[in-house]
Parts: structure tokens; sequence; C-alpha cells
């Protein structure tokens, strides 16, 4: 019976805009992450609010720049504590450490010519501290991260003038860290600017109106052919760097298994999942994309120097986010819904979902990695998984998070039955690892961490860390290698 290989990576994730805080220091520029249009104008499950959020509520948000700031730009205050952090994930055994560069921590407003040296030095000694104990880091070039600028004055990713800035980017810091880092990630779920468009690409319904769909896939493109420069780039810069790409996995289910329901997963899957795959690992942008683009009167610029930039780069390994699993339906109307703050999905009755209506399913872990090896047989890697909850401080400062162990625990067994199913999984990442700011939601008081952070949702707290009953679970299952859960 296989086991874990020896070399697993364990880890834990991270994204600088949702942990550095810092938001002012150190040269940095302002990016679509600090950015935190819609609260108080988004309740946890209002998917329609998030959807139509406006670029007035983006200004607005914006020209409160340096007073009643919303938490999000604080982060945890990483930026500072970022000592302590690490040593903590060092006690708790992680081989690995997933985070993200801030592109405006570089490249303030993404267009100078010379880089902001105290941007770079802040990751030179963030990877200094991560040597110090032997963490390997993965690094994502852009997470949620893209400068404020680029999308306020040189349309953001609708045109491929953002491709001269992004490549000057990816190749300062391949230099910078040549050696230091191995695993890249160029974006984070890529899939993102079409499920939510104003974090993956700055854009707003309002803004565009009738071009809404057009711009984000158009966005989309230029995004794919980023990733594919990266891994260009990379070549070049350092060989023995692995240039990556990740979505967020929406595993779907057909709700009945009449043929026309189990053909419209398929079609959602291709659409939500493998077209940002399919064109990354295999060099082509998929055939069913040309009958999507007809039917949906999309005309996307795909030039003949992005084909070949794609054909040639493709990456090395392929990862993902793993939260839930959806259901799909070619009456989309007969079904019942689960909104949650990302997606509405057809609700699946065999599930129990989360607080905010993610629907846990390990199960569909096991069945994706299994997907996703026998289309690709690349590593990979699962970047995120992790249960946002809401976790009581108690007096001795103890935090009782059973249903989170529950939650890693039967991922992993489930994970474990794809290693044995023969899936060359490299490495699982426990998403906000030590609490953070909600990507979805801009709360604190959606945590994931196995180390509690003390913050609320409007940034008060003393941002002591304190680790969690899952802290010493996962410890334990790390030191097994993922025997003893
Ligand atoms: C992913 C993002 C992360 C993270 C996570 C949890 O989509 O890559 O940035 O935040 O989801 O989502 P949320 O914070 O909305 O609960």
């Amino acid at each position: 019976m296989k086991e874990f290989p020896k070399d697993f990576l364990w880890g834990g994730a991270t994204a600088a805009c949702q942990c550095e805080g810092a938001w002012n220091e150190g040269g940095k520029g302002l990016t679509l992450g600090d950015m935190k249009p819609y609260r108080p104008f988004l309740k946890r499950t209002d998917l329609h609010e998030q959807r139509t959020v406006s670029m007035e509520m983006l200004r607005e948000a914006h020209a409160e720049k340096g007073t009643g700031l919303y938490p999000k730009r604080y982060g945890i205050d990483f930026y500072h504590r970022y000592k302590e952090d690490i040593k903590l994930f060092a006690e708790l055994g992680l081989k690995s450490f997933r985070m993200s560069i801030s592109w405006p921590r570089i490249f303030p407003r993404g267009i100078e010519e010379v880089p902001n040296e105290e941007g770079l030095k802040f990751y030179d000694d963030v990877f200094s501290e991560l040597e110090k104990y032997g963490i390997e880091p993965m690094v994502t070039m852009n997470h949620y991260d893209t400068p404020l600028y680029l999308i306020e004055h040189k349309d953001g990713w609708k045109t491929p003038e953002i491709l001269i800035y992004w490549e000057r980017y990816v190749r300062t810091i391949l230099k910078r860290y040549k050696g230091r880092v191995k695993y890249w990630l160029p974006f984070n779920e890529i899939n993102a600017t079409i499920f939510i468009p104003y974090m993956g690409a700055g854009l707003f319904p309002d803004v565009e109106k009738e071009n809404f769909k057009q711009s984000c896939y158009q966005c989309v493109h230029y995004q794919l052919v980023a990733n594919a420069i990266a891994k260009k780039c990379a070549k070049e810069i350092d060989p023995n760097a692995q240039i990556g790409c990740m979505i967020a996995r929406f595993t779907t289910y057909p709700a009945t298994c009449k043929p026309e329901d189990v053909m419209q997963t398929v079609l959602d899957e291709n659409y939500e999942n493998y077209y940002y795959t399919d064109t990354l690992l295999l060099g082509k942008i998929p055939a069913y994309m040309d009958r999507f683009y007809e039917e949906n009167n999309l005309n996307i610029k795909i030039s003949d120097e992005d084909r070949k930039i794609l054909s040639e780069n493709t990456s090395d390994w392929v990862a993902y986010s793993y939260y839930m699993s959806l259901v799909t339906s070619a009456n989309t109307d007969e079904l019942e819904k689960t909104n949650s703050n990302l997606i509405i999905a057809g609700k699946n009755p065999y599930l129990e979902a989360s607080e905010w209506g993610w629907q846990k399913d390990p199960i569909g872990l096991r069945y994706s990695l299994n997907q996703m090896w026998d289309r690709y047989h690349k590593p990979i890697f699962i970047l995120e998984n992790g249960l946002g909850a809401v976790d009581k401080l108690e007096a001795d400062h103890s935090i009782h998070d059973p249903y989170r162990i529950d939650y890693l625990k039967s991922h992993i067994q489930q994970m474990l039955e794809a290693v044995k199913d023969g899936v060359d999984v490299k490495g699982y990442y426990i998403w906000g690892i030590i609490d953070l700011i909600s990507s979805g939601t801009h709360e604190m008081s959606k945590r994931y961490g196995v180390i509690y952070v003390d913050q609320d949702d409007y940034g008060k707290g003393t941002l002591a860390r304190y680790k969690k009953d899952s802290f010493a679970w996962y410890q334990k299952c790390i030191a097994s290698n993922g025997m003893d859960l």
C-alpha cells in the first residue's frame, strides 16, 4: 500500500494582500487587493450584491485612503511579525510555506522601470527566515494583487500592454530570488477573473456595461498568456525554477443521471475549470472555447504570438484550491440552490455546508485528484484546502476547533486514497494556516488558521497569536507524514 511520498510538502498558505498589512509602508503602491469596495454593502451570503459591486463603491473606498480603513488593508501585520509567524510555522513542522509577493511592493504603480529596493529586500528577509528553518517557499506572483494604477490608468488586463509591465516584474523577481525559490505560481486561481471579476482583474459591471463578459474573457486570456510568459522567463533566468498554474476547482456533479444533466456537467467543468488548465498544460486554447465564444457573441483578440507563447511554455505542474463541490443540471431553474459568498450552485442533499454555504465534500477531493491526474499526468499540488469558521478564544487563550480538525482530517484521508490510486500529489497546503482576512467577505471572523490571531472584523485586537487545538493536530499529522490523523 502506498503512503505519502517521503518528500511530501505539508504546507500552509497565505496571500500578501490578506496578511501583510503595511499597505502604505516600504514604498508600496495600492493594489486591487487593498481595496475593500463593498463592505458594509455586502452581506455574508448575498452574491448578487457582490457581483454588482460598482466602480463608485471602489472609488469611495479609495478616497478614504489613510482614514477609516477597513481591516483588509491591515492584514494581520505579517509585514512586521513575519519572524514570529515563521517561528510558529517551524514549530508546527511546516515543510513548505505558500506566500505571495505583492506586485506593487516591487513596482508601486506597475509601470516603473526601476524596482523598489525596499520591497525586494522585505522578501529577501522573509526567504532568509524560511531558510533558517528549512521551510520551502511556494511563491504566488499575483494573488489578487494587480497594481491599482494599471487598472485605473492602463486598462488593466484588457489590453496586451500590461504584459510588458508583467514581464518586467516577473523577470525582476525571478532574477532576484534565483536559487532561493524553486516553486513559482504566476496567478492564484486564474479562473477567479470570471467568477469574481473585480478581484481577479478589477472589472465592474457598471463600468463595462454590455461588454462585461467580453472584458472578463479578454482579461483572462491575457492572464493565461502572462502565466506562460512567466514560464518563458523562468527558462531563461532560472532553469531550476518550476512554474505552475492554478484554478479554484469547482468539482461538479450532475443533479441526476439524466443524460442532459450529465452532459451539462461536462460543459460546466470545461468552462469553469478545464479551459484554464487545458490551455496552460496542453499549450492550446481548447476547441470547445471556439463554440463558447461564438454562442456568447464574444470576440476575443487572440494573436498568433499569444498562441505561440502558450504552446511553447506549458506549466510544469498543476494546482488547485479545493473547498467544496457543486451540483449542476441542464435546467438550472429546477435546482435547489446553495448560496456561498463566491458562487451560487446547486445544493447537494448528501453534503453538509459550512456556515458560509460551502458544501464540504472530502470524497470530491479524491475524485478531482483522479480527474486532474488522468487528464494531464503532471504533478499536482493542493494549494488551498481548509474550513472557514467562527472560532472562540477562551479565557485561557485556548481555541477548541474540532470541526476544523474533522474537515482537514477527512480531506487528508481522501487525498491519501488518491495517492493510493496512483495520483502524483506533491503537496498539500492548509489555506490561511494563520488566521487572516477573508478574500471573499473581507472579514476577520471567517477564520481558517491553526494559529489564531486576536483581531476582530473592525481591525481591533492585540494581534497576539495563539495556537488552536488544530495546531497540535496538524503538527502530529506532519510528523507522521500524514499517517497519524
Ligand atoms: C481562495 C483564495 C484565497 C482565500 C480562500 C478562502 O479563493 O485564493 O485568497 O481567501 O479562497 O476564501 P474566503 O477568504 O473568501 O473564505
